[in-house]
C-alpha cells in the first residue's frame, strides 16, 4: 500500500483528504461504494472492505494504482467501517490512541466529518435503530469529569504515567508562590502507626525545611559513608529530622539532596527519585477474588490462569522489596500485604460478601496505604474499598475481554446470557477511572499496536445498544497508566537429557489459546514433523472431566486432530499440570533436547509462559498478537508468529530447526538473546520497584488533585449505585453445571 509520507501530511486530518481521495478514481469508488452498501446494514473490517474493493476492479494495474494512492493509505489506517445506506462510516486510526470519523454518502460520495458519538450512533443503527435514534438515550461520560486533569498528548509518551506526573508536579510546585508548602504538607502528614516519619512540625514551612535541610548536608558531608543512622539521629531530630531519610549517612546524604535539587529548581528527575525514597507504603491490600487463589491443584484450570501465578509472584516481589526499603529508610517495620480471596468451593452459604474492610484494618492495625486490584472482579471491589478508605488505587486488568470478542460491544445482547458483558465492561470502566494508577504489562495492552487497537484504547468510546452508549470511557492518554511488566519465577531447577528435538506448548484449552491450532499446523507441516515430535500440556483427554464448554470443545477438537493427521508416536499430550516447580523442569526438560517452546494464541494479553520459557533458555516462537509482540525481538531473543497463518508460521518453526541442525551454535544464540532479555526487562524485582514508585508518586499526585478526583469519585458513585447495582441482579448465581469460561483471561 502507499507510502504515507509523500502523500498526506500527518497534520492532516482524513476528513480534508478523503474527498480527494474519491476523486482520484471516481469511477471505481462509485462502484466499490455501491458494493458495500448492497447488502444493506452490516459492519465491515478492514479485510472486508479490501477483499471487496478489489472484487470491483478488474483491472491489476488500476487496482494497485488505487491502493497506492491517497485512498491506500487511508484505508491502511481504517480499523472498520458501519454501513447504514446510503452511508459509510468509517472510524480511523492514524496512530495509537489518535480517531477519526467520517462518513461517505455512496450515491454522491460526499464526505463529512462526524464525532465519534454519531459514529457510535451508525453501529448502533444496524442492530437497534430505535435506540440509536431515542434523544434520551443514556450516554456517560467519564471525559467531563477530567476537565482539569493534565493528559499526555503523544502517542510514545503512553505508558509512562509516573514520568509524566513528575513533570507536572515539579511545574504545579513552582506554579505560584506557596505552592511548595503543599510538599510540606505532605511530609508532615507522613507516619507509620501513628509515629511521624522524616519530619516533624518543626520544619512547617518552606523555608524552615530548606534551611534545616542546608544544616543537615553540611553535617552529613564530613560523615564517612557507613556511619549508621542512629548515631546522627539525636542532631537530626534536634533540627526537626525524624527518621525515614535512610539507613547510613551515604544514604540520607543522598535523599537529602534529591529533596534539596527539588526545591531550589524544577526538577522531575530528582522529583522522581526523592519519592522512591519517601516512606509511605508498608500496607498493602491485594484483591484476587475469582477464586482459586491460594488453593493447590488449580493451576491450568480454565479460570485459573497466569493471574493466579502472578498475584503469587507479585505478593513475593513486592514483600522482599518492602522489606529491602524499609531497612534502607533506616526503619524496623514489618510491611504487610493481605490478599483477599474466597475460596470458591465453600463459596455458598458463606459470608464471601461481607464487609472486608473492617478485617483488614483490624489485620493490619489501620488502613492500607495501597490497594492493588487483580481482574474485573477484583478491580471493582478494590475500588469500593479504596474509596471508602480514601487509599491509594491501583488496578491491574491481566486481559479485559472487550476486545476477545469482534463487536462484544454492539451485539452484547447476544453475548450476554453466556459472557455477561455488560456487567463485566461497566464494572472495568468503573475500577478504571476510579484509579490512581493502572498497571499493564505492555504497551500493547494500552494502546495496541500500529495496527490493532490496544485494550484499553477499546474502552475510549463504544456503545452497548439498548444500555448506555460511552462517549468517553478511558483515555489512554491519560498519565495514570504505567507499564510494568510482570517477570518470570527465577529460581528454576535443572534437568540434564534428551537428544531429540522437541516443540513445546502449555496453555489452558481455551479456544483463544489456540493449541488445536498449533496441533493442526504441526499435522499439515510434513518437514516439521519429520524435524521434531510436539508436547502439549493443555486440559483433560477425557471432556466429561470439564465443567467448561469451551474447554470441552477444545478437548473433543484435540481427539479428532490427532485422529485425523495420524499424529500417535509423534504427540504427546499431557494433561494440565498444577505444579510450578515441575513446570520449571518442563521447560528445562524441552530446553535440554534443544527444543523449543511455541506460544500460538490467537490473542494473548501478556503470556506469562513466554517469558517463563525464555527464562529457562528455551527458545520461544509466539504469536504476533498481543504482548507477547513486545517480548519477543524477532529473530533476536525468539520468534514472533501468526496465528492466523499456519503455514507461515509452521515453516517459520521447521526453518528454525533446520538451521540448527546445519548450525549448532544456532539455537544456542537464540536461547541467550531470550534470557538477555528476560534479565533486562521481565524480572519480579522490576516490576516490584517500579510498582512502589508508582504508590509513591500517585499518593501525592492524588493529594494535588483532590478536588478533582472527589468529583469523579461522585459520578462513578451514581452510575455504581443508579446503574451497575441493577445489571448485576440480573447476572445468575454460578451452579456446578458446566460454566461458560467467563474470566476468559
Ligand atoms: N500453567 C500451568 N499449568 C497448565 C497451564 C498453564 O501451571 O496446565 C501456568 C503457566 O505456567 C503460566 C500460567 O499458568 O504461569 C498461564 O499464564 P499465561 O499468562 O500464559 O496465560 P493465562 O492462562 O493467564 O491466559
Ligand atoms: C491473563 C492473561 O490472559 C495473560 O496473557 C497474562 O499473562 C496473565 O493474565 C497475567 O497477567
Amino acid at each position: 500500500m502507499a507510502s504515507s509520507s509523500s502523500i498526506m501530511k500527518r497534520s492532516e486530518s482524513v476528513v480534508d483528504t478523503m474527498p480527494e481521495a474519491l476523486r482520484q478514481s471516481r469511477y471505481h469508488m462509485k462502484k466499490c461504494f455501491l458494493k458495500y452498501v448492497e447488502k444493506g446494514k452490516r459492519m465491515m473490517k478492514l479485510h472486508h472492505l479490501m477483499q471487496e474493493m478489489e472484487s470491483v476492479i478488474e483491472e491489476k494495474d488500476e487496482k494497485a494504482q488505487v491502493l497506492e494512492g491517497l485512498l491506500g493509505y487511508i484505508l491502511c489506517t481504517t480499523q472498520e467501517a458501519a454501513i447504514v445506506p446510503p452511508y459509510v462510516a468509517f472510524a480511523i486510526r492514524p496512530n495509537p490512541g489518535f480517531w477519526e470519523f467520517v462518513k461517505v454518502n455512496s450515491n454522491d460520495l460526499s464526505v463529512d466529518g462526524i464525532t465519534a458519538i454519531d459514529y457510535l450512533k451508525f453501529k448502533e443503527a444496524i442492530v437497534d435503530e430505535t435506540w440509536a435514534d431515542d434523544e434520551n438515550a443514556l450516554e456517560v461520560d467519564f471525559g467531563a469529569m477530567n476537565f482539569n486533569m493534565p493528559t499526555m498528548s503523544l502517542s510514545s509518551s503512553i505508558g509512562n504515567g509516573v514520568n509524566f506526573a513528575s513533570k507536572f508536579i515539579t511545574s504545579k510546585l513552582y506554579a505560584q508562590s506557596g505552592s511548595q508548602q503543599l510538599l510540606v504538607d505532605y511530609l508532615l502528614s507522613l507516619n507509620h502507626l501513628g509515629e511521624k516519619l522524616m519530619i516533624n512540625d518543626t520544619l512547617n514551612t518552606i523555608s524552615k525545611l530548606q534551611g534545616a535541610l542546608t544544616v543537615a548536608l553540611a553535617a552529613l558531608s564530613s560523615l564517612p559513608n557507613d556511619t549508621p543512622y542512629e548515631s546522627f539521629e539525636l542532631r537530626f531530630k534536634e533540627w526537626g529530622f525524624e527518621k525515614g531519610w535512610g539507613d547510613n549517612a551515604e544514604r540520607v546524604r543522598e535523599t537529602v539532596r534529591f529533596l534539596l535539587e527539588v526545591l531550589q529548581a524544577p526538577d522531575p528527575v530528582n522529583l522522581e527519585k526523592f519519592f522512591s525514597r519517601v516512606p509511605s507504603i508498608f500496607n498493602v491490600v491485594l484483591f484476587s477474588i475469582h477464586g482459586y487463589f491460594g488453593q493447590s491443584n488449580v493451576l491450568g484450570l480454565p479460570d485459573t490462569g497466569g493471574q493466579v501465578v502472578y498475584v503469587l509472584d507479585q505478593v513475593v516481589a513486592l514483600e522482599e522489596e518492602l522489606l529491602l526499603r524499609i531497612k534502607q529508610q533506616g526503619l524496623n517495620y514489618k510491611p504487610q500485604i493481605l490478599v483477599v480471596t474466597r475460596l470458591l468451593p465453600d463459596a455458598k452459604g458463606t459470608k464471601c460478601n461481607q464487609d472486608a474492610s473492617e478485617k483488614i484494618i483490624e489485620m493490619m492495625e489501620g488502613k492500607p496505604d495501597l490497594i492493588i486490584g487483580n481482574y474485573t472482579d477484583g478491580n471493582l471491589v478494590a475500588s469500593l474499598m479504596a474509596n471508602k478508605l480514601g487509599t491509594t488505587l491501583a488496578t491491574i486488568a491481566h486481559a479485559l475481554e472487550k476486545t476477545k470478542y469482534e463487536d462484544s460491544d454492539m451485539n452484547w445482547k447476544q453475548l450476554d446470557p453466556k459472557y455477561h458483558f455488560s456487567c463485566q465492561f461497566t464494572a472495568d470502566m468503573i475500577a478504571m477511572n476510579s484509579a490512581d494508577f493502572i498497571i499493564t504489562s505492555t504497551y500493547q495492552e494500552i494502546a495496541g499496536s500500529k495496527d490493532r487497537p490496544g485494550q484499553y484504547e477499546s474502552h475510549g468510546a463504544f456503545t452497548l445498544p439498548g444500555l448506555y452508549r460511552v462517549v468517553s470511557g478511558i483515555d489512554v492518554f491519560d498519565p495514570k497508566f504505567n507499564i510494568a511488566s510482570p517477570g518470570a519465577d527465577q529460581t528454576v531447577g535443572y534437568l540434564e537429557d534428551n537428544k531429540k528435538p522437541i516443540i513445546f506448548s502449555m496453555a489452558r484449552l481455551d479456544t483463544v489459546k489456540n493449541i488445536t491450532g498449533l496441533t493442526e499446523w504441526f499435522g499439515e507441516n510434513k518437514r516439521l514433523r519429520s524435524l521434531v515430535n510436539l508436547v502439549i500440556v493443555a486440559g483433560f483427554f477425557d471432556p466429561s472431566k470439564s465443567k467448561d464448554r469451551e474447554e470441552m470443545a477444545e478437548i473433543k477438537k484435540m481427539h479428532l486432530l490427532i485422529e485425523k493427521y495420524q499424529l500417535k508416536g509423534q504427540i504427546r499430550w499431557i494433561a494440565a499440570q498444577t505444579d510450578r516447580n515441575r513446570n520449571s523442569e518442563l521447560y528445562r526438560f524441552i530446553a535440554d533436547s534443544k527444543g523449543a517452546f511455541v506460544q500460538p494464541a490467537l490473542y494473548e494479553a501478556f503470556g506469562l509462559t513466554v517469558i517463563e520459557a525464555m527464562n529457562c533458555g528455551l527458545p520461544t516462537f509466539a504469536t504476533n498478537q498481543g504482548g507477547p509482540a513486545e517480548i519477543i525481538v524477532d529473530g533476536v531473543s525468539g520468534f514472533q508468529i501468526d496465528p492466523n497463518n499456519g503455514d507461515e508460521s509452521s515453516n517459520k518453526i521447521a526453518d528454525f530447526f533446520q538451521k540448527c541442525k546445519e548450525d549448532a551454535e544456532y539455537w544456542n544464540i537464540i536461547s541467550e538473546g531470550g534470557l538477555k532479555r528476560i534479565y533486562e526487562c521481565y524480572t519480579w524485582k522490576i516490576y516490584a520497584n517500579k510498582v512502589l514508585n508508582m504508590g509513591n508518586i500517585y499518593t501525592f499526585w492524588k493529594q494535588l488533585n483532590k478536588e478533582q478526583k472527589q468529583l469523579k469519585q461522585r459520578y462513578i458513585q451514581l452510575f455504581y449505585n443508579l446503574h451497575y447495582k441493577s445489571m448485576v441482579r440480573t447476572v445468575p448465581i454460578a451452579s456446578d453445571e458446566a460454566q461458560p469460561t467467563h474470566a476468559i483471561q
